[in-house]
């Protein structure tokens, strides 16, 4: 049985796919709008580098499937989570049905594409004790216009500084009780120092090991904006650059419980190498 946060995400997701009676969009469908985790809805032409990850087989069309966010990093490259396809998550091999679903605010409209995943690569040195490493590359069948394409912050960007305003994008939970949004929200956080993550994440705490070099630590002093279960992979951006995935984190919107993500200029080299690949050799492991 899973215990940290990270994988919790997927926890009522996997069970509603199996066909455990949780009810998911569907237990306050109008509170999606309304309570957010500090967040506010936005339109994805906004945000045209945030996607939606999806499987209607693994759970289900309410949604559209939708279980985790990602990142267009390449017309044809998606960073997210390696926690978010994990084999209790897509299944192993990971499920055909895999989609990106780009350009679509509301999950209930049609909007956008939804374009079918081509290749998946899981950073093998991800480790599920610490969460270090939780990133993974998704090839998309087709390419994405460039415009949709998010720089990312390299090592030594101003934009890691702590006290940065950031914003995290995500459909996932509004108000850390299972209710997920529909549509696309962002809330606005601040990168917050490191000795704030470390002190609520010690070696051997139970949620995970906050690890700087590979982490990174945002959210809002008092706790109230935070990203949250079924917005992992999904961006974290600073003066218009990409500097974190949503990782994990103790519950939702605690001050106590500042939100962990997976710091980009940590994952440029490993991902020019896997991008590298693609362009050598056509694509990455096939799923
Ligand atoms: C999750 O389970 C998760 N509050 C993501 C982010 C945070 C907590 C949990 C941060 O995917």
């Amino acid at each position: 049985m899973r215990r940290r946060v990270a994988r919790a995400l997927a926890r009522p997701l996997v069970l509603a796919a199996v066909g455990a009676a949780i009810p998911l969009a569907t237990a306050a469908p109008s509170a999606a709008d309304s309570v957010v985790i500090g967040g506010f809805p936005v339109d994805v032409s906004h945000s045209p580098w945030a996607v939606a990850l999806a499987s209607r087989d693994r759970f289900g069309g309410t949604r559209a499937g939708q279980f985790c966010g990602g990142v267009v990093v390449g017309r044809t490259a998606v960073l997210t989570a390696a926690h978010c396809l994990g084999g209790d998550v897509v299944g192993a091999p990971p499920t055909r049905d895999l989609k990106v679903i780009t350009g679509r605010t509301d999950l209930l409209s049609r909007q956008g594409k939804e374009i079918p995943v081509r290749a998946v690569w899981v950073n093998p040195h991800y480790d599920a004790d610490t969460n270090a490493g939780d990133f993974a590359v998704l090839t998309l069948a087709e390419p994405v216009p460039q415009s949709s394409v998010i720089p990312l912050a390299g090592a030594g960007d101003p934009a890691y500084a702590p006290g940065t305003s950031a914003t995290v994008y995500g459909w996932g939970d509004t108000a850390g009780t299972g209710v997920y949004a529909h549509s696309l929200h962002a809330a606005r956080v601040h990168v917050l120092p490191d000795a704030q993550c470390e002190r609520a994440y010690p070696g051997g705490s139970e949620d995970g090991t906050y690890l700087p070099g590979s982490m990174l630590c945002a959210g809002e002093a008092t706790g109230g904006r935070d990203a949250c279960q079924g917005d992992s992979g999904g961006p974290l951006v600073a003066r218009g650059r990409l500097i974190g995935l949503v990782s994990w984190g103790n519950g939702c919107g605690r001050a106590e419980g500042p939100g962990v993500y997976t710091r980009v200029s940590d994952i440029v080299r490993t991902l020019s190498q896997v991008l590298g690949v693609k362009a050598s050799r056509g694509a990455p492991d096939e799923p």
